[in-house]
């Protein structure tokens, strides 16, 4: 299945699970958190509370609450350091994780969004390759979409898949 580009508001999608880029807390912030949380209802916090917090990389679920989505999938992303502290590696892990735990969960379509790139800075043209790097794998296994807030990033997936079928990936 060809990975789909979605623009808009991932709080809306109606697939099993909406991957959130949390903070370490996982009790809500602000971008794409703040979306989720206000969507999902104050039951999201109070489930959150009992997971303990997330390491950068790691992912853990709760249930989706009011969203369509039955999940999220709560990721805590790298904060942008120059990109000698590792954050290229930590982005990829958190793109990995959460598909190993949408796997585990019996998640069959799976909506991410730009993990990294608002606040925590980012560059979004070098996010977007590592997160397709990773999703590309995971093709015959489920229906995986990108949820872009911004039309820059919606170009860079674009091109990036467009790379791809020219070199006959
Ligand atoms: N739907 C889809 N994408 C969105 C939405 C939305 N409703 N709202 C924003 N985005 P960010 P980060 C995009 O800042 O950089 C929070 O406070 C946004 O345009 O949400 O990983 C957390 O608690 C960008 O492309 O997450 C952490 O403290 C992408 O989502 C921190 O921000 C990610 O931007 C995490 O920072």
């Amino acid at each position: 299945m060809a990975i789909q580009l979605h623009l808009g508001d991932i709080t809306e999608l109606n697939v099993d699970a909406i991957v959130n880029a949390a903070n370490p807390t996982l009790l809500g912030g602000g971008g794409v958190d703040g979306a989720i949380h206000r969507a999902a209802g104050p039951e999201l916090k109070a489930f959150c509370r009992t997971l303990g917090g997330c390491a950068t990389g790691q992912a853990k679920h709760s249930p989706g609450f009011a969203l369509p989505a039955r999940w999220v999938i709560h990721t805590v992303g790298p904060i942008w350091q120059g990109g000698d502290q590792n954050e290229a590696r930590q982005l990829a892990h958190c793109y990995q994780n959460s598909l190993v735990l949408a796997e585990e969960i019996g998640a069959n379509s799976i909506a991410f969004p730009c993990i990294s790139t608002g606040i925590y800075g980012y560059p979004a043209d070098r996010a977007a390759r590592i997160a397709l790097d990773v999703m590309q794998a995971w093709t015959a296994r489920m229906q995986l979409t990108v949820c872009c807030f911004r039309e820059s990033d919606l170009s860079h997936y674009r091109a990036r898949l467009a790379d791809g079928r020219r070199a006959g990936q």
